[in-house]
């Protein structure tokens, strides 16, 4: 079988990607090594910067996005009992828009669906082959037999634990790693969010995060061991421990109930330089990881997609591979500054294993004088809103 584009992986990326590349006549198949039910099973990110909410419209997919997405004009800060907004209106004229990833990825298959895409589900042992030639192909298994797709282009979505960058020798790449000492606990709960905008919370005791997906469905998270297994910890003692990181008011005002989801993402920062080897372009978190304190992953993964797809639809319109050539460059140049806002965020936010208490003084005088100093918060929003593509 032959295809334009090979996409390995059917998350937010390749999707995304998939659709942008069928607007223009590019045809691609996408392989998914998970079942839909899985993929739309995974609770992840929450806002959407408006560079992201530009390529869905673009793609045709912000219908539901438009009616039941949620705009966010500021975010509030707390540490103990003191609390802030950064009012990202004011600082920058602009704003993110809080819907779920889970519902992104569902429309876009719904998309992709409609408009007849080759998707294929539950793929295995995918092997990129030949992807230094000019006659790239993919190798892989699906309903028990072997399959071969050739292709001009690969773009590997597949995620961290994918095999696009795993393709690329080692000798032909360079990776930078930051593992933090923690991992995130997340709750989803049927419960209405305790604050109309989202909580970044400091404490003695370790980070929180209050977040929602809509009027009554919650999303919190807090701080825990990297290793923490989330069967340990009821859904009473979840509560608990949210309580005694909030400010007192936040505390006393938040409604509990059951959990429908409980699972712990540990935290990283990652890239791997360069983004492209011969015909095999990476994107998303192939390609970098961030911890999520800056609410950057996916949007990162959307800035990516644009750089490959304006890149693609140069060449496929006027066999003009300069952007293509251009991508890895271009995409890296955003992704260090997300890099950088994100572990700068967390470093902020976070306790330390073993931090020293001039550690925590250094944390607590930044985050005053980031309550009181137009110019660091202003920083603070134009990342967290999105710098430009
Ligand atoms: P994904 O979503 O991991 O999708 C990759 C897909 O590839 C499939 N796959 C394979 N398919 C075929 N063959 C193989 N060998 C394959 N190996 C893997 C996988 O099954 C999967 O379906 O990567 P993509 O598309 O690049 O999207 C990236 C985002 O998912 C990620 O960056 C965000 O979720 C990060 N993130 C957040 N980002 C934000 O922008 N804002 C947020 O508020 C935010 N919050 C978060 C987050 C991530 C979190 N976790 C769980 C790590 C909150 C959390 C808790
Ligand atoms: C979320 O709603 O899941 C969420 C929000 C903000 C973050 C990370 C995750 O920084």
């Amino acid at each position: 079988m032959r295809t334009q584009v090979a996409i390995i992986g059917g998350g937010p990326s390749g999707l995304l990607l998939s659709q942008l590349l069928h607007l223009q006549g590019i045809k691609t198949v996408v392989l998914e090594r998970r079942s839909k039910a899985h993929v739309l099973s995974r609770i992840r990110a929450g806002v959407l910067e408006t560079g992201l909410l530009s390529l869905l419209r673009a793609a045709g997919v912000d219908g539901r996005l438009a009616s039941e997405g949620i705009p966010h004009h500021g975010t509030l800060i707390s540490y103990e009992d003191m609390m802030f907004r950064i009012d990202f209106e004011a600082l920058t004229g602009r704003s993110v828009m809080v819907y779920g990833q889970t519902e992104v990825t569902r429309d876009l298959y719904a998309a992709r669906e409609a408009c007849g895409g080759e998707l294929r589900f539950e793929v295995q042992d995918v092997s990129i082959c030949a992807a230094d030639s000019a006659a790239p192909y993919v190798i892989y298994t699906h309903e028990g037999q072997q399959k071969r797709l050739e292709c001009d282009f690969i773009a590997g979505c597949d995620g961290f634990h994918g095999v696009s960058r795993k393709t690329i020798p080692p000798r032909a790449r360079r990776t930078f790693e930051k593992v933090y000492p923690f991992g995130w606990l997340g709750v989803l709960s049927e419960t209405p969010p305790v604050s109309d905008e989202i909580i970044y919370a400091g404490s003695e005791r370790g980070f929180a995060l209050c977040s929602m997906r809509n009027p009554l469905l919650s999303r919190y998270y807090i701080q825990c061991p990297a290793s923490e297994d989330p069967a340990g910890w009821s859904d009473e003692a979840f509560w608990t421990e949210l309580r005694s990181r909030l400010p007192r008011a936040q505390a006393e005002a938040l409604v509990t109930g059951p959990s429908v989801e409980k699972s712990v993402a540990p935290l990283r920062s990652f890239v791997t330089e360069p983004m492209r080897w011969g015909r095999l372009f990476l994107c998303g978190d192939a390609a970098h990881i961030v911890p999520p304190t800056g609410a950057k992953g996916l949007n990162t993964a959307a800035s990516d997609v644009h750089y490959l797809f304006e890149g693609l639809r140069a060449w496929y319109e006027s066999g003009d591979a300069h952007q293509l050539d251009a991508y890895s460059e271009r995409a890296l140049a955003r992704v260090w500054k997300a890099e950088r806002f994100s572990w700068w965020f967390t470093s902020l936010m976070h306790h330390f294993p073993g931090q020293s208490d001039f550690d925590r003084r250094m944390q607590r005088a930044e985050i005053e004088f980031l309550a009181s100093n137009r110019a660091a918060q202003q920083a603070l929003a134009e990342n967290y809103v999105g710098l430009p593509y």
